[in-house]
C-alpha cells in the first residue's frame, strides 16, 4: 500500500506514516518499502504485542483491559495484586517470560521467554466459592478447543488441571481464588502453555513429560492468535455458563475430553497415597476411584498420576 493511501485513509500527515513504519520495524513487523510504490508487510514479529493481540481479539471483555509484561515473576501474583486494587472482570496478564512461574502446591513451572503462553486472567463470578473449581473445567476446556482450532491437533485433559497430548503435559492451569465465607471477591485462572518450546528447550527432567504445540504440529504457532482463540472461546463459555446455570453440560463435555477416566492411577494425598481405577467424576468435581477392594472413593485435591500419561509408568 502507498504511503499516500495509508495517510489519506487514517488521516494523518506521511511524515507521521514514515514514522511509524519505523516504531513498527522496530517493534519486530518486516516491511519492505519501495520508493514510489509503498509498504509491504511480510512477516509479523513472533512477540505478545498490544496491536497484534487487538487484532486478532474478538471478545467483548476477556483481555480488554491488558498489561503484557517482557519478564515477571508470575502473572498470576500480578493480577493477584491488580485484582484486590480493583481490576476488573475480564483483566489479562501475560508476559513473555516468568522467573518464578508457579504451579500448584507449591511446585515451579518452567516459562522460557517468546515460547509460550504465560497468562492470567482475573475473573469476578457471581457463584459461591464452592464452586470456584468449575472456572478451572472450563479453562481445561476452552484450551482444548483453542488447541484444535488453531492447530488441528486434538488434546485431552488430565484431572484436574493437565492438558494433554500425545500423553505429555502440554498445559498446566492453576486456579486461585479470594473469598469471603460465601461469596468470591475474585478468581485468578493462570494457564502456561507450552507453544514454540522444541525438545531441547525443556530441562531434562521433564523432556519425558512436556510437550508444545510446536513439537506436535511441526511448525511454529502464532501464540497472538492463540491467545485471542483462548480467551474468545473461555468468554463463550462462561457467558453460557452464567446463563443457562447448567454446570452439568460442561462436566459432560469434560468427562468426554477426560484421559484420567477408566484409566489406573496413583492418587498421593497430604497423609497417604492409594492406587486404583478413576471411573467418575461427581457434579462437585470430584474425581471417584474404585481401589482395589472395590471400595469408591472421591477425590477432592491432592495429586493423580495416570499410567502412561506425563512420564508416569
Ligand atoms: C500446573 O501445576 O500445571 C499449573 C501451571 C500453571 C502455570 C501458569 S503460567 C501463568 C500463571 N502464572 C503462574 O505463576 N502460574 C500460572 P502442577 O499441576 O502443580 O504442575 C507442575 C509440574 O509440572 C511441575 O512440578 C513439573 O513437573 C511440571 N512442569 C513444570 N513446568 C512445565 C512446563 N513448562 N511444561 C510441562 N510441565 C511442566
Amino acid at each position: 500500500m502507498s504511503g499516500e493511501d495509508i495517510s489519506q485513509k487514517l488521516g494523518v500527515s506521511r511524515t507521521a506514516v514514515w514514522k511509524t513504519m519505523g516504531q513498527l520495524k522496530e517493534a519486530g513487523f518486516e516491511m519492505q518499502s519501495v520508493s514510489n510504490k509503498g509498504y509491504r508487510l511480510t512477516k509479523l514479529p513472533d512477540k505478545l504485542e498490544t496491536a497484534l493481540l487487538q487484532h486478532y481479539l474478538t471478545t467483548e471483555n476477556f483481555g480488554r483491559t491488558l498489561e503484557i509484561h517482557d519478564i515477571i515473576d508470575s502473572t498470576n501474583t500480578r493480577a493477584k495484586e491488580m485484582a484486590q486494587g480493583g481490576a476488573i472482570h475480564g483483566t489479562l496478564v501475560v508476559a513473555e517470560e516468568q522467573k518464578s512461574g508457579r504451579g500448584r502446591l507449591g511446585r515451579s513451572w518452567e516459562s522460557p521467554g517468546g515460547l509460550g503462553l504465560w497468562m492470567s486472567l482475573i475473573l469476578r463470578p457471581s457463584f459461591p466459592p464452592r464452586y470456584a473449581p468449575r472456572m478451572t473445567v472450563l479453562a481445561g476446556l476452552a484450551v482444548v478447543q483453542a488447541i484444535s482450532w488453531v492447530t488441528g491437533l486434538e488434546a485431552s485433559i488430565k484431572w484436574p488441571n493437565d492438558i494433554i497430548i500425545n500423553s505429555k503435559k502440554v498445559c498446566g492451569i492453576l486456579t486461585e481464588m479470594q473469598a469471603d465465607p460465601d461469596l468470591i471477591d475474585y478468581v485468578v485462572v493462570g494457564i502456561g502453555m507450552n507453544v514454540n518450546t522444541t525438545k531441547g528447550g525443556f530441562p531434562h527432567e521433564l523432556r519425558n513429560s512436556a510437550t508444545s504445540l510446536k513439537i506436535e504440529k511441526g511448525e511454529h504457532i502464532d501464540r497472538c492468535k492463540l491467545l485471542a482463540e483462548l480467551l474468545s472461546v473461555l468468554e463463550g463459555l462462561d457467558n453460557r455458563y452464567l446463563s443457562t446455570g447448567d454446570f452439568s453440560e460442561m462436566l459432560n463435555v469434560y468427562k468426554e475430553k477426560c484421559i484420567t477416566l477408566g484409566r489406573p492411577v496413583r492418587v498421593t494425598g497430604p497423609s497417604e497415597t492409594f492406587e486404583g481405577t478413576a471411573v467418575d467424576l461427581t457434579d462437585d468435581f470430584e474425581l471417584v476411584v474404585e481401589t482395589k477392594g472395590s471400595e469408591r472413593r472421591k477425590v477432592f485435591s491432592g495429586d493423580v498420576s495416570v499410567r502412561g500419561i506425563a512420564g508416569y509408568l
